[in-house]
């Protein structure tokens, strides 16, 4: 029998729990779904947005190659070194397991030496391209937390594409083009992660940073760089991470950006280390790789704390009355209004957006009997255990929430802006565009101006 493998883990990113020493207070963990606290009124729970801790991805994937048999072995095949065309002493055999080059190989722990890889059969079809498609699916969506780190044993490719989807495979975009030489590849311009900035943080680049070089044999690794892109918002060593999750709950766009449900890595061409092909050396040609890192978090909608991996599928352990492999829809009985993804806003805890039972209405006055006593079986509109005032509204005699400036509705649950000309800033579905935010800001100061913004427009 499998054990389901609990991903809340104790391990928190290297960077990130140390940017957690530094500024404790400034931003939350958000690790805890529910908890109970004292009050006039009993024991009751209290909610907060929650969201699994980050972790390596690799484990919890399938790995799809295409062409299907492009994995080296079957036949055995001798290769030579790139740097080298006498030097062939790298064997690859399907059948003799010291000799071959399977994928899973990309994904084992690496940390000892030699290194294990995965290799392609050579560039034997030249002119024909050599071209491989990898793609790792999780089933699930999934939020990138770190850089994507793809390790090469032989030389970078000349030419490749990272991909992503967020609908299991179906549609692809591209996330990074990488080429020796930019213009000629893609007719792109060259850039790096570091000319990007709030406005163009979205901007799919290509880079040559990570193409050349073969001859550096340390210089093997292929990045997508999450991290440099969180910076714009966070700062250099993500200490206002207050910031970004502002935004990330404010723009959908970003926020979508760092979810996939799929990645693949299109090999275009390998690496020749030269502007000529030795076509009587096609053996010096081929892909192989030793490592790929991914990491991030099962994308719960902040609605649980812990994700399984049960059955071959990871799925959110939901809370806060939500159901669905990314706890995206209220549960049966409690659709007591629409089902809404919960927020990291206000800062540290942010706001469930519970579901709520189904039996709120009708809205029942308060019943003053004869004796004066309101009748117990009235219905409430709020209270402090399931049906809470959201967004900092203030629960009255369990008959009405008092909302701030910004939010209405029963419960404070909806933004004033909903429904006004313009809508809501940072929720329009296409053409967003980002916020320029000055980096060290706090993000209360922010959702003060964004409050006054809304009244004045008001
Ligand atoms: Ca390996």
């Amino acid at each position: 029998m499998r054990w389901p493998v609990l991903l809340t883990l104790q391990a928190a990113l290297a960077s990130l729990s140390q940017a957690v020493q530094h500024y404790p207070s400034v931003w939350g963990h958000y690790d805890v779904c529910k908890s109970q606290v004292y009050t006039d009124e009993g024991l009751i729970w209290d909610y907060m947005a929650c969201q699994p801790e980050a972790t390596d991805m690799t484990k919890y994937l399938r790995v799809t190659l295409d062409p299907p048999n492009i994995t080296c072995g079957d036949p055995p095949e001798t290769y030579c070194a790139l740097e080298n065309p006498y030097m062939c002493n790298n064997e690859c055999d399907a059948t003799t397991e010291e000799l071959a080059h399977p994928p899973e190989l990309m994904f084992d722990f690496e940390g000892r030496n030699p290194t294990t890889f995965w290799q392609s059969t050579s560039w034997k079809k030249y002119p024909r391209p050599l071209q491989v498609n990898i793609t790792l699916s999780w089933n699930k969506t999934i939020e990138l937390t770190d850089d994507i780190v793809i390790t090469f044993e032989s030389g970078r490719p000349e030419q490749m594409v990272l991909e992503k989807s967020l609908d299991y495979g179906r549609t692809w975009q591209p996330y990074q083009f990488y080429a020796t030489d930019c213009l000629d590849a893609f007719t792109m311009e060259p850039k790096t992660v570091h000319e990007l900035t709030q406005q163009t943080l979205l901007d799919i680049i290509c880079t040559e940073d990570y193409s050349r070089g073969y001859v550096w044999k340390y210089d093997k690794t292929v990045r997508f760089e999450i991290k440099d892109r969180f910076a714009l918002f966070a700062g250099p060593r993500l200490h206002n991470m207050a910031s970004l999750y502002g935004q990330l709950d404010t723009t959908k766009n970003l926020r979508d950006f760092f979810t996939i449900t799929d990645l693949r890595i299109r090999l275009l061409r390998p690496a020749t280390g030269a502007t000529m092909v030795d076509e009587y050396n096609l053996s010096r040609y081929f892909y192989a790789i030793s490592d790929v890192k991914v990491q991030g978090r099962c994308k719960c909608n902040l609605h649980a704390n812990s994700c399984v991996f049960e059955k071959d599928r990871l799925s959110c352990e939901c809370e806060h009355n939500t159901t669905g492999p990314d706890c995206g829809r209220c549960k049966k009985n409690y659709q007591g209004r629409a089902w809404s993804a919960g927020s990291y806003l206000p800062i540290p805890k942010g706001t469930a957006n519970i579901c709520l039972p189904n039996n709120l209405g009708p809205v029942i006055r308060p019943n003053i009997s004869s004796l004066g006593v309101a009748n117990r079986n009235q219905a409430r509109v709020c209270d402090s255990l399931m049906m809470r005032c959201q967004n900092g509204g203030v629960c009255h005699n369990n008959q009405r929430c008092q909302c701030p400036a910004g939010f209405t509705g029963l419960l404070c649950e909806k933004p004033r802006c909903e429904g006004a000309p313009g809508g809501c800033p940072g929720a329009k579905s296409a053409g967003d565009t980002l916020f320029p935010l000055p980096g060290p800001t706090p993000l209360p100061l922010l959702t003060a101006s964004v409050l006054a913004l809304l009244q004045g427009a008001l």
